[in-house]
């Protein structure tokens, strides 16, 4: 009838993306709704979030691991916002039980990024054990006099013994690599896997056990309030002396000041770390410790990856605004 209200100039769903994506993800996002991008790559706090979402009327919010959609921002959404996709595959930055109970789904974007991050973590078990970091900071410093028989000598992975603690998508990944390396196979997990995907690795039900067979240990656990600072100076102690630690994961599930500490004074020989408590505002002390190789969350930084992180979650967005069901739903 003519006294309807005339449609509105952009009548598609209203997507907010928290943060700058890769190009060919914003372009798909524009191609198919009415895309709010971030063009200063600026991340927003959660309430500041929730705050855009209002103001732009969105329908989805395309959010990623370092916005913290905690309860109170959870609570601040509009009524209109049925999603949350995350880019990502962890979500530990988001309060699940507060977003199911306000009746929003949650998506995130697992197995694109496994081997992205896999091979990070192998970056990090070689160039924590061979001293990559120290002899890279040599040469940039211009204190490089030469070669030496005995100079930044590290340790052989080959014939070591990896422990990987949540053998999930990820650290099967990264068992299949570090073996090709000549690297033993133990493992940690809720479950012990069926036999065809443990290729030989070794089960141990107890984490602590695990521990005290790991030359190397790996993480690859979700971060929770239970798997909080799990990796703690007393853990530390039952892992053979020199270990070196890895962390893909989350730097939550570390204490730091234990870490530091045993970087200090050699109980652990190195240690290679991707992800921090409080990023990007490290534990400062990182920084000054010869034997810690750091990257700032690297994991799944290959364009490649990204891209396909993007269309996963945009993936999970033409689900749920077309009445599907998301592939990679989490709430
Ligand atoms: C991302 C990650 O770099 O997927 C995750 O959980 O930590 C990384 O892949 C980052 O979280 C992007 O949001």
């Amino acid at each position: 009838d003519h006294l309807a209200e005339p449609p509105s100039a952009d009548p598609r769903p209203v997507v907010l993306l928290t943060r700058r994506l890769p190009e060919a993800v914003e372009a798909r996002a524009s191609r198919d709704y009415t895309a709010i991008l971030n063009p200063t790559d600026e991340a927003l706090s959660g309430l500041a979030i929730a705050e855009r979402a209002a103001a732009v009327k969105a329908d989805a919010v395309l959010c990623c691991a370092g916005d913290r959609l905690d309860a109170a921002a959870i609570a601040a959404l509009p009524e209109r916002v049925r999603l949350l996709a995350t880019f990502s595959v962890g979500t530990d930055h988001i309060d699940l039980a507060a977003a199911k109970a306000r009746g929003l789904t949650v998506t995130n974007t697992p197995d694109v990024l496994t081997d992205a991050t896999a091979d990070i973590a192998l970056l990090l078990i070689l160039g924590a054990a061979r001293r990559a970091s120290e002899g890279e900071r040599l040469i940039r410093a211009d204190a490089w006099t030469g070669w030496t028989p005995t100079q930044l000598m590290g340790t052989h992975i080959g014939g070591k013994r990896l422990g990987i603690i949540g053998m999930g998508r990820i650290g099967q990944a990264v068992a299949r690599r570090a073996r090709a390396f000549g690297m033993t196979i133990h493992y940690s997990n809720r479950k012990r896997l069926p036999r065809e995907l443990e290729e030989g690795a070794v089960y141990h039900s107890d984490p602590d056990a695990l521990l005290a067979v790991s030359d190397v240990l790996s993480l690859h656990f979700p971060a929770t309030a239970e798997t909080r600072h799990w990796l703690n100076a007393e853990r530390i102690e039952r892992l053979p002396p020199g270990a070196i630690l890895i962390n893909t994961a989350r730097g939550t599930v570390v204490d730091d000041q234990a870490i530091v500490a045993a970087l200090r004074s050699g109980r652990l020989a190195a240690a290679g770390l991707d992800v921090f408590e409080n990023e990007p505002n490290l534990f400062a002390d990182y920084r000054d410790l010869p034997n810690s190789f750091l990257l700032p969350h690297l994991g799944s930084a290959t364009v490649e990856t990204r891209n396909a992180m993007g269309f996963k979650a945009l993936d999970n967005i033409d689900a749920a605004l077309s009445g599907r069901e998301p592939p990679d739903r989490v709430v």
